[in-house]
């Protein structure tokens, strides 16, 4: 079965606790599951993660070499600031769909340039939860050609 790695950045453990007027009520493990039957409904294997650590995230990409097809990714803040991140996603090779629960062109301007976008094969933003499944239908097309 295909598999995809969905990998989440800094804070997005913090989901649905705070800051619900901007991210929604939905936690990181609802958008999991969310995920999941995305990834099920379309016969995708999901492999779903989550780092606080610009490193890790960084060693989660290199080694998605060797797993999986794609890759969707919600950067977190990292998005506006990681060359390393852009650089990893270079180096492998994979196809990655950027994907943002808020639409961070809406938001400050300091969200409105990503780092991810000019390597990734497309970005999906600001439908919150929905963004994720999105990106994974998206990813999976592209994948079956
Ligand atoms: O909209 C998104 O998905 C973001 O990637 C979320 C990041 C933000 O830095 C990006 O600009 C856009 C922040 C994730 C932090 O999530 C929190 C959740 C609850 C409480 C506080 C932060």
């Amino acid at each position: 079965m295909t598999s995809i790695l969905v990998l989440n950045g800094p804070n997005l453990n913090l989901l649905g606790t705070r800051e619900p007027a901007v991210y929604g009520a939905a936690t990181l493990a609802d958008v999991r599951t969310l995920c999941e039957e995305t990834g099920a409904r379309l016969g995708l294997s999901i492999d779903f993660r989550q780092s606080n650590h610009e490193g890790a995230l960084v060693d989660a990409l290199h080694e998605a070499r060797e797993r999986h097809a794609g890759v969707v990714l919600n950067a977190g803040a990292y998005t506006h600031t990681s060359v390393a991140l852009r650089d990893a996603i270079t180096a492998i090779g994979l196809p990655v769909v950027e994907v943002h629960l808020s639409n961070i062109h809406a938001r400050e301007p300091f969200r409105h340039h990503s780092h991810i976008a000019p390597v990734a094969l497309g970005m999906i933003c600001g439908f919150g939860p929905r963004s994720y499944a999105l990106a994974i239908e998206a990813l999976g097309a592209h994948l079956a050609g």
